[in-house]
């Protein structure tokens, strides 16, 4: 379970004004001395992160922020980056009080709060609101309700990746083409993760490459549930495609498990009626050096000369690269994102609707382009 990425983990946020104990609340939940704790406000400057395993939760970071009322010199850049943390946050612990502004952004962007009375071994029980938990680092008073409270968050927000696409024990066919743009040696994130919940979920992944597939077929006495295929190789699977068998493909998959599927098939209409002029944001979550048949830089591109012409403009931006003013771009085409977590994705997207920039990713756009039939 170290060995989780950061992507899959919780991500469990402090926030609260400076001195409020967020600190020792982070040490208190981690139970090791992780952050700087002192009586001098503005005690921490950066964002501390720690990975633990949670009960009832599983693998999670806690991250410790800046206070959010730091007005010292250099207090707006430390509170900007509280503020970027907010981005990533799947659940908000925030210690009490703060500006109602503070609260009336998380609110905006959808995170669940935990609210906290902290140091609540120097508060008067008549001062306790029932809205918030009171929580004391130094005693350990109010510790176990808030762990609670995070798993209960927690499992509301569990999902699954292969939802609707096959039932526990089903056999599901894979196809994950291993050619130049395939890292060496190891399989991509996706696959590695569909892989795992399939095997979780009792089924029988069965994995091939394209010209592998009609083989797997084969080889299966009955047709398998699905098909889910690498979205390059979409064409060539659905000629190979049996009647009744579902087929989808890994970014699909994934732009429901961490996106808006809705949004993204609305982004992928609009892409077929861009004009010949049309300025297109490729946006990849991981930075990698280009490769030679790399989705983003050739693959895609080339399938949107094809279909809209050479007149397009194209802007490749990578990892935490994504412009503040989305207004210059006609379209936003969003990779997987298996490296970011569901939450970003999200702040993604409420970037790009806020500023009436319509948003599509890799798997939608390349099935509008190809006009395939998918089991969306
Ligand atoms: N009595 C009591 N003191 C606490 C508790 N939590 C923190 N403190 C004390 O409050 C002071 C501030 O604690 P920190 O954890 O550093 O607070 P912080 O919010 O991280 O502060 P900044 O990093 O400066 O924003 C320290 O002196 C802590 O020992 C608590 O639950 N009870
Ligand atoms: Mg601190």
């Amino acid at each position: 379970m170290s060995n989780t990425p950061i992507s899959e983990r919780v991500h469990i946020a402090i926030f609260g004004n400076c001195n409020s104990g967020k600190s020792s609340l982070l040490n208190a939940i981690a139970g090791q001395s992780v952050a700087v704790v002192s009586d001098i406000a503005g005690t921490t400057t950066d964002v501390v992160r720690k990975s633990i395993e949670l009960n009832g939760v599983g693998a999670a970071v806690v991250i410790d922020t800046p206070g959010l009322d730091d007005n010292t010199a250099l207090g707006t850049l430390r509170t900007a980056q509280s503020h970027k943390v907010l981005s990533k946050s799947d659940i908000a612990v925030v210690l009490l009080p703060v500006a109602d502004s503070f609260l009336a952004t998380l609110r905006q962007l959808e995170i669940p709060i935990i609210k906290v009375i902290p140091k609540c071994d120097l508060i008067p029980a008549e001062c306790r609101t029932d809205d918030a938990i009171a929580v004391s680092s130094t005693t350990g008073e109010g510790l176990e309700q808030l762990l609670e409270e995070i798993a209960r968050l927690c499992k509301s927000e569990n999902r699954l990746i292969t939802e609707g696409i096959c039932s526990a024990g089903d056999r599901v066919i894979l196809v994950m083409p291993q050619d130049a743009s395939a890292p060496k040696g190891r399989l991509i994130k996706p696959q590695v993760e569909v892989i795992r919940e399939l095997l979780d979920r009792g089924c029988l992944p069965i994995c091939c490459q394209t010209e592998g597939l009609q083989r797997a077929l084969d080889s299966l006495s009955e047709p398998p549930a699905a098909i889910i295929t690498d979205s390059s190789a979409f064409a060539a699977v659905k000629s190979h495609l049996p009647q009744g068998v579902k087929l989808t493909s890994f970014s699909i998959l994934f732009a429901r498990y961490k996106g808006d599927l809705e949004l993204f098939k609305a982004g992928a209409e609009i892409l077929l009626t861009l004009p010949s002029d049309a300025k297109i944001l490729i946006a990849e979550a991981c930075s990698h050096t280009p490769q030679s048949e790399d989705i983003g830089r050739v693959k895609l591109p080339r399938l949107l000369r094809k279909r809209l012409g050479e007149g397009i403009t194209i802007t490749n931006v990578g990892g935490d690269d994504f412009p503040e003013d989305l207004t210059a771009y006609d379209l936003i085409i969003h990779c997987g994102a298996c490296m970011f977590n569901r939450r970003y994705v999200l702040s993604r997207i409420a970037a790009a609707k806020a500023q009436g920039v319509p948003m599509t990713n890799y798997g939608v756009a390349i099935a509008a382009l190809l006009n395939m039939d998918l089991d969306l």
